[in-house]
């Protein structure tokens, strides 16, 4: 059976624009969220890589697109997305992220799935509800990761998921879209994270490849 380790996650390129991204072969899944929500972490507790993805304190650190390959292997990426929602951003930089993210979830060909990282405290704001209706639109399946939540006590972390879950159920969206609980901290939900990941990354042909590479 296929399966994929994170472990063996290692830095491949970082693009600024979608122009400069590596071709559209192969399979890629992509963290996206609001600057700070926690994506560079949550990346690197999925890789048991503390270095791997750069996190900071000072929101915004992540400006660049950051490719990352697994098993060697150029056709395996995770993809680290700018954060996006700061307040003093100019509305030409707005518009440009809006731009890029909406081309990227509807046309890149490569990308299986998305992350979308909020901390658990802040969710389903604005512009993360944009990024979930883009993806809806795509067909792109889509996981919520609700970080931060030792942040939480058990109780009100709880009642955030199910909230949450029921406002897909109630938008019919729940096929495409589904949603956990996450600590880089605590290093929680990392294995419900790594099944969902697996799963989108188990296509045809690239499992071929890795299996011959293996
Ligand atoms: N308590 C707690 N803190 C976290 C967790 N995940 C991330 N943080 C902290 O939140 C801050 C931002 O984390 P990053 O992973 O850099 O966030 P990011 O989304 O990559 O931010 P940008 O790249 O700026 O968009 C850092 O100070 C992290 O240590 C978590 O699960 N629990
Ligand atoms: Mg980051």
């Amino acid at each position: 059976m296929f399966s994929i380790n994170f472990q063996t996650a290692q830095y491949l390129s970082s693009a600024p624009s979608l122009k400069e991204c590596p071709p559209e072969e192969g399979v890629e899944v992509a963290f996206a969220g609001r600057s700070n929500a926690g994506k560079s972490s949550a990346i690197n507790t999925l890789t048991r890589n503390g270095k791997l993805a750069r996190t900071s304190k000072t929101p915004g650190r992540t400006q660049l697109i950051n490719y990352f390959v697994l098993h060697d292997n150029p056709l395996l990426r995770v993809v680290d997305l700018p954060g996006y929602g700061f307040a003093k951003v100019p509305l030409a930089m707005k518009q440009a992220w809006e731009k890029n993210m909406s081309a990227y979830l509807h046309k890149r060909e490569s990308l299986q799935g998305l992350v979308l990282v909020m901390d658990i405290r802040h969710p389903m704001r604005e512009l993360d509800t944009m990024l979930i209706n883009w993806a809806v639109e795509a067909e792109l399946p889509t996981h919520l990761l609700l970080t931060k939540a030792d942040k939480l006590k058990r109780g009100a972390a709880q009642s955030t998921l199910l909230q949450i879950r029921k406002t897909l159920i109630e938008g019919e969206v729940d096929d495409l879209v589904s949603v956990q609980t996450f600590s880089a901290l605590k290093k929680q939900g990392v294995q419900e994270l790594e099944s969902r990941l697996s799963g989108w990354m188990s296509v045809e042909g690239v499992q071929e490849e890795f299996e011959d590479d293996a």
